[in-house]
């Protein structure tokens, strides 16, 4: 029982439950994600010496003291960039009927293959080709219609979180339900309320229906703008590579590690606003801890008043808030899960505040 691979393991084991206990071991060497796992206790003793990743070199290691990776995910392969995707909002196509904004988007899940950490390729599913799917983002008081259509292999949703009728809600039984491959539905509804909320699938199982890649966040602007700011969008999200129920990658926006690699580029004394969205699967608690600094907090985004001057907060799945900060100083600002195994497994990355 004390042989090393196996120690490592007893929290996965642990959440895992009893089914599947006795395979997960040879489960675990099999899949790629131990790059990861190993890389661990490489950043533990230092700067990565020792590695074995085949066509690794030393160099790579070098500065890779905070992450148990090496090498980095091509955005070209996924089609999408996380250093793009923080900064990305879609707004829809916009007319003008009886008066009133409408505003609208075409949504198609897709399956698609798409490399969470290097090395580590996971079977998702996607809406528009992308994980999480694209930032939604509308007006307080719009007529909002999405078109979705399911291009996938399997039954799909989307669930908006918001007011509207139960027809529009996006759940099985209720409305159109389930769409199956090759089905299509417009949810239509009024914006409402103003505030950051979230979108996902609602299929059965649920867990992997989310956990698999099918969601997004969804703004929803107050009539009168918030004050201008360099806005950022961070999606908490997490990969169950080997399918034991617990995930063995951790990132916000997906690719393991991306703002550690590429720094979030803000400038100082510049307004910096950032909408947090925590969709985890399998993992009852995440957080967001931002270094050598203070941030205003906004639960949900539904007031226009902070709740909170604080440095860290702690989100339970599908919990979501607007923070707002300033950087004093030019530098370089960590910002990470406070749940320090996420940050170990890929939720880590950096703010370059420059001038
Ligand atoms: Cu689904």
């Amino acid at each position: 029982m004390t042989e090393p691979s196996e120690h490592k393991l007893s929290r996965r084991r642990l959440l895992g439950g009893a089914a599947g206990v006795a395979a997960l071991p040879v489960l675990h060497e099999l899949v790629p994600h131990t790059g990861v796992h190993d890389g661990l206790a490489r950043a533990a003793g230092g700067h990565g010496e020792g590695a074995e990743v085949p066509g690794a070199s030393k160099a790579a290691h070098a500065g890779a003291g905070h992450r148990g990776t090496v090498g980095s995910v091509n955005p070209a392969v996924n089609g999408f960039d996380p250093a793009e995707i923080v900064r990305d909002f879609d707004e829809g196509k916009v007319r003008r009927v009886a008066g009133r904004t409408v505003r609208e988007w075409e949504i198609v899940a897709e399956d698609k293959e798409i490399e969470v950490a290097p090395g580590v390729k996971f079977a998702a599913w996607t809406y528009n080709g992308r994980v999480p799917g694209p930032t939604l983002r509308a007006r307080e008081g719009e007529r909002l219609r999405i078109n979705f259509v399911n291009g996938s292999r399997h039954p799909h949703t989307m669930h908006f979180h918001g007011i509207h009728r139960d027809i529009h809600d996006g759940i099985p039984g209720v409305g159109p339900g389930n769409l199956g491959p090759g089905g299509s539905y417009t949810y239509e509804f009024d914006a409402s309320p103003f505030g950051l909320h979230l979108y996902h699938c609602h299929s059965t199982p649920l867990a992997e229906h989310i956990s698999k890649g099918l969601y997004g966040a969804f703004i929803i602007d107050p009539k009168d703008d918030r004050p201008k700011a360099d806005e950022l969008v961070m999606v908490m999200n997490g990969f169950d590579t080997n399918f034991d129920r617990a995930n063995e990658v951790y990132a916000v926006n997906t690719v393991a590690f991306a703002y550690h690699d590429s720094p979030i580029r803000v400038k100082r004394g510049e307004l910096v606003r950032i909408y947090c969205v925590n969709i985890l699967e399998f993992d009852l608690v995440n957080s967001f801890h931002l270094h050598a600094n203070f941030f205003d907090y906004y639960p949900t985004g539904t007031k226009l008043e902070p709740r909170d001057l604080t440095d860290t907060v702690v989100l339970g799945q599908g919990e979501r808030g607007i923070m707002e900060v300033r950087f004093p100083f030019t530098g370089k600002y960590m910002f990470h899960a406070h749940v320090s195994e996420f940050a170990d497994l890929g939720w880590m990355g950096f703010f370059e505040v420059v001038d």
